[in-house]
């Protein structure tokens, strides 16, 4: 059998998509960035909303996202707005990389970071009484009104890799249909801030990253909000007096 008897369109099983731009990324070899900007490419190319899509970039290490889809894009610092656009419930779906440190900057602690983990500024693990507490960022959110599908999931194996695809198509669909803020928590590894191998930090995420504070387990989990037809007949009263108010602008 010949090489070229067997590149036929009926035997091909992966296609690189065509919305993720030919430029090497910049990530580290062994984070989780570069996977989760594949599915985010190939789940807009699969729905056919790429000229619908507008990408907004962090200040984090995914702060060049827009070399890499081949969508529209702005810039925009991370973190300050979220929790009023999800409260606001906008119709936008937030992808929170949860690394649990920073690692653009070097490997501080950040919100995230977990009791007892150690980062460049707190060489001796996480203290409560010295460094607070972890935001539990995800269920939190998911208390907000505005928020319609709040997630958690990883993308370390390739059973993970199908669930966050699946949650992402969720959670642009909610988008597309105005139901409110998706929120797509991906539990990641910073192998380089958690100073280790690529292996071994997918199995520390595993060990120590999880398991929620409610005890269940992280992946797949759900919290959804159905929205409730009251909520969405106020928001319609409110779009009216929006048009009202600029009718006299
Ligand atoms: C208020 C504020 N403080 C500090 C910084 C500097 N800064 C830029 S990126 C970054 C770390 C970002 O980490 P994260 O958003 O968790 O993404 P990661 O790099 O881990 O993917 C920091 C601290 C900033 N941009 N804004
Ligand atoms: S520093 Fe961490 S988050 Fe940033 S690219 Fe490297 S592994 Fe990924």
């Amino acid at each position: 059998m010949e090489l070229n008897d067997i590149i036929k369109p009926e035997n091909k099983v992966y296609a690189e998509p065509k919305l993720l731009n030919r430029v090497h990324m910049h990530y580290c070899p062994g984070c989780s960035h570069g996977v989760v900007h594949k599915l985010v490419a190939q789940v807009i190319e699969e729905m056919g909303v790429a000229e619908k899509t507008v990408g907004i970039s962090p200040v984090g290490c995914a702060v060049f996202a827009y070399n890499y889809i081949d969508v529209d894009w702005e810039e925009a610092p991370h973190g300050r707005e979220s929790i009023h656009a999800c409260n606001r419930g906008e119709n936008i779906v937030i992808i929170f990389i949860n690394n649990a440190i920073y690692g653009m900057t070097g490997g501080q602690m950040a919100p995230t970071t977990l009791l007892g983990q150690k980062t460049a500024t707190c060489p001796y693990g996480r203290r409560p009484d010295l460094n607070g507490y972890p935001l539990a960022i995800t269920p939190l959110l998911a208390q907000l009104d505005g928020t319609c599908y709040v997630t958690r999931q990883s993308v370390h194996t390739a059973a993970n890799v199908r669930k966050t695809k699946a949650a992402l198509k969720k959670a642009f669909e909610n988008s597309i249909n105005c139901k409110g803020t998706s929120v797509v928590e991906i539990v990641s590894a910073c192998n380089t801030g958690w100073k280790l191998t690529p292996e071994k930090a997918n199995k520390w995420m595993e060990e120590n990253m999880f398991h929620s504070r409610e005890g269940q387990q992280v992946d797949g989990r759900e919290y959804v909000r159905q929205v409730s037809p009251g909520r969405l007949e106020g928001l319609e009263r409110w779009y009216s007096t929006l048009k009202i108010r600029r009718h006299y602008d």
